[in-house]
């Protein structure tokens, strides 16, 4: 995978009190029509957690009060100058309501019943991984049709180390 594209952090804030798991259907922007976990971009001098929960507030409309990172996953697509590094938190308790924004509309799943066809391709290898409430690493290369062309992903004991 090359290494001489901008790398942009994003957060990814997934509601899990198993068994259920609150997914957002994307609404507009990258990843449209796809189920996934809130989040986004950082605002300047903002840290990665408070980005994650600030993005959670305004996409699902509730505060998060207890979250852990739980992943950071590289991803880099052939056809686009752009490598995400994406922080993966596991709210584990929140206040308020899930609400729709114009981003997402928010939606609880059983973990038994997860849309994976209607998400990102990459979700297959880690989602089971989080579900364990383990912590994980990976790198996917995305081709044309938002295929996966390569990955790797492996369970680590400390996140930040190297991160
Ligand atoms: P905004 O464009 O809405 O942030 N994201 C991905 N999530 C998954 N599961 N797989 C991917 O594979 C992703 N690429 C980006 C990070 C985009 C949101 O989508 C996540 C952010 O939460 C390519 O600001």
């Amino acid at each position: 995978m090359s290494s001489n594209k901008s790398k942009k952090l994003l957060t990814l804030c997934l509601i899990y009190e198993h068994p259920r798991i609150l997914f957002g259907m994307k609404k507009r922007g990258f990843g449209a029509g796809r189920w996934n976990g809130f989040g986004g971009k950082l605002n300047e001098g903002e840290t990665v957690e408070k980005g994650a929960k600030r993005e959670l507030q305004e996409e699902a409309g509730v505060t998060a009060t207890e979250m852990e990172k739980r992943g950071i996953l590289e991803f880099e697509f052939q056809t686009n100058g752009d490598i995400f590094e994406v922080h993966v938190f596991r709210v584990k308790s929140f206040t308020g309501t899930p609400t729709e924004s114009e981003e997402m509309k928010p939606q609880w799943f059983d973990v038994a019943d997860i849309p994976y066809d209607a998400m990102w391709p990459d979700d297959r290898f880690w989602l089971p991984l989080f579900l364990k409430d383990k912590k994980f690493k990976g790198k996917f290369l995305f081709g044309e049709n938002d295929a996966i062309v390569e990955h790797e992903l492996s369970e680590i004991e400390n996140l930040e180390e190297g991160a």
